[in-house]
C-alpha cells in the first residue's frame, strides 16, 4: 500500500476522506526529502522554507541520524521503564552534559513536555516553597503557544485553539509578552505564584523577537520573588535562532528548559524537561511517566541529531544566513508597499504582508512560493513564516530570497 505511487490529488482526498480535518495544508504532496530539498509527488523539487515548524534543523534524512536510527531499530526500540537498558542512561549523561543540567526528563511530543514542566513547576511549589496545594499559579504570556493539550489551551488566548474545549485548567495568569511591569505586577499580585512559563520568541504568534534584555530582566525579576522561570525552546532552541538556545543570546540559564522537535531533527518524536536536582528531584518513582519516554530509539537519534548540531557549526550558520536573510529582504521591503517588515533571530524570521488580517493575501503568496519552488506557509492572518533547515548554505539561502521577491513582486 504504502510503496504503490499515488498522484497528489487522490493523496489528497484520501486524507480528506478518512482523516480528521485538524489541518488545511497548502496543497502539495511530499514524498521525498533530502537536506534543504522535499518533492512531490509529480517529482517537482521545493525549497523547504518551513523544516516542519523548526524539527527539521538538520535537514531532511540526515545520514547520520538516519544511520543511527537504522542500527537502534534493528537491535532494541522499546523496553519501557519498567527496565533499564543499555542507551537511556547515556543519552541522559549526554544530552545533561551538551545543555548543562544536572538532570533530565525524557518524553516525546513538545505539548507533553510542556505538561511535564508544569506539574515540576507546582510541585516543587509546594513540598519547597511552602506554597499551599492546589493554590499555585503559573504566569504565562498573552499570544503564547504552547502545545494543544486541554491544559496548555486553558491559557491560550487563541479562540480556534480553545473554542468549545473547556472546561479548562485553572492556576495561570496571562500578562503582556515583553512587558516587564506586566511580570513584576504579576509576580507582586500573589504570593502562590509558582512559575513564569515563556517562549524566548513567540513562534506562532508571528515570531514576535522580545526586545533586548527582557529574558535576562525577566530570570532577574523571577529569582527575586523565587519563581521558577521556564523557557519552552520547542521551537526556538537547537541552533534555530543562531545560538543553541535562543535564551543564550543574553546568557539566561532557565530553571527549567523545554526542548522537542529538532532535538530529534524531526526523524523521531522526541521532547525532553531539563532542570538542576534541587527542582528535578521532587519527582519520586510512580509521580510521572511516559511509555515511550526516553526509548532507546528517541535516545540514539537525540545523540545523532545534537551531534550534527554540533558538527556542523548550525548555530554559526543559522546566525550568520539569518543576517543575511533579513538584510536582504528588508531591502526588498523597503521598496515594496506588500511587505511591511522582515522580524526574526537567526533562521526564524517571518514577514508581515501590508493587508487586513482576514485577507488570503498571505496565503496566496504561499500558492505562489509553492508554484515557483519554495514551501512556506501563513502563521496568523498575513504573517509569513520563513523558517529554512539550518544546513542551507548561502547560494541555496540567495537562491530563495530572489524566488521570494519575484514572487512578491508578482502581487
Ligand atoms: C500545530 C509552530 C505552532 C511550539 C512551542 C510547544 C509546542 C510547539 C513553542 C508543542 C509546537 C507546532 C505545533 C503545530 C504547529 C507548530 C507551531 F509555532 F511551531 F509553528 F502551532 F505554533 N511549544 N508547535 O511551537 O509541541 O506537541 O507539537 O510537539 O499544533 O499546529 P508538539
Amino acid at each position: 500500500m504504502v510503496s504503490e505511487t499515488i498522484s497528489s490529488q487522490q493523496a489528497i482526498d484520501l486524507e480528506d476522506k478518512y482523516g480528521a480535518h485538524n489541518y488545511h495544508p497548502l496543497p502539495v504532496v511530499l514524498n521525498k526529502g533530502e537536506g534543504v530539498y522535499v518533492w512531490d509527488v509529480e517529482g517537482k523539487q521545493y525549497y523547504d522554507f518551513l523544516s516542519a515548524y523548526s524539527a527539521v534543523n538538520q535537514g531532511h534524512c540526515h545520514p547520520s541520524i538516519i544511520n543511527a536510527l537504522k542500527e537502534q531499530a534493528s537491535v532494541l526500540t522499546l523496553t519501557s521503564r519498567a527496565f533499564y537498558n543499555d542507551v537511556l542512561g547515556k543519552y541522559e549523561k549526554f544530552v545533561t552534559e551538551y545543555f548543562g543540567f544536572d538532570k533530565v526528563l525524557p518524553m516525546n511530543t513538545g505539548a507533553e513536555a510542556v505538561e511535564t514542566a508544569i506539574k515540576l513547576c507546582r510541585k516543587y511549589a509546594y513540598e519547597k516553597k511552602g506554597i499551599a496545594e492546589n493554590k499555585a499559579e503559573i504566569i504565562v504570556c498573552k499570544n503564547n503557544f504552547h502545545g494543544r493539550t486541554t491544559t496548555i489551551i486553558s491559557f491560550s488566548n487563541d479562540e480556534d485553539a480553545r473554542k468549545n474545549f473547556g472546561p479548562f485548567t485553572a492556576g495561570f495568569i496571562k500578562i503582556d509578552y515583553d512587558n516587564l511591569q506586566a511580570l513584576e505586577d504579576a509576580l507582586q499580585s500573589s504570593n502562590n505564584i509558582a512559575g513564569f512559563l515563556v517562549e524566548p520568541i513567540q513562534g506562532e504568534a508571528g515570531v514576535y523577537v522580545p526586545s533586548e534584555g527582557y529574558l535576562a530582566s525577566a530570570k532577574a525579576l523571577c529569582e527575586k520573588y523565587g519563581v521558577l522561570f521556564i523557557a519552552d525552546e520547542v521551537q526556538t532552541g537547537v541552533a534555530r535562532t543562531g545560538k543553541l538556545l535562543a535564551v543564550d543570546h543574553e546568557n539566561v540559564k532557565p530553571d527549567i528548559l523545554i526542548l522537542g522537535k529538532a532535538l530529534s531533527g524531526g526523524v523521531y518524536p522526541v521532547s525532553a524537561v531539563f532542570a538542576n536536582n534541587e527542582i528535578m528531584n521532587v519527582i519520586k518513582p510512580g509521580q510521572h511517566g511516559s511509555t515511550f519516554g526516553g526509548n532507546p530509539l528517541a535516545c540514539a537519534v537525540a545523540i545523532a541529531a545534537l551531534n550534527v548540531v554540533k558538527d556542523e557549526a548550525l548555530a554559526e550558520n543559522s546566525e550568520k544566513l539569518g543576517e543575511l536573510f533579513r538584510s536582504e529582504i528588508q531591502k526588498f521591503a523597503d521598496s515594496n508597499d506588500l511587505v511591511k517588515l522582515v522580524r526574526g533571530k537567526g533562521l526564524l524570521n517571518a514577514i508581515v504582508i501590508n493587508d487586513s488580517e482576514d485577507s488570503s493575501t498571505a496565503w496566496d503568496i504561499c500558492i505562489k512560493l509553492r508554484d515557483n519552488g519554495l514551501l512556506a506557509k501563513p502563521t496568523h492572518g498575513n504573517i509569513i513564516r520563513f523558517a529554512p533547515p539550518l544546513v542551507m548554505n548561502e547560494a541555496q539561502l540567495l537562491d530563495c530570497v530572489s524566488i521570494i521577491k519575484k514572487t512578491i513582486s508578482e502581487f
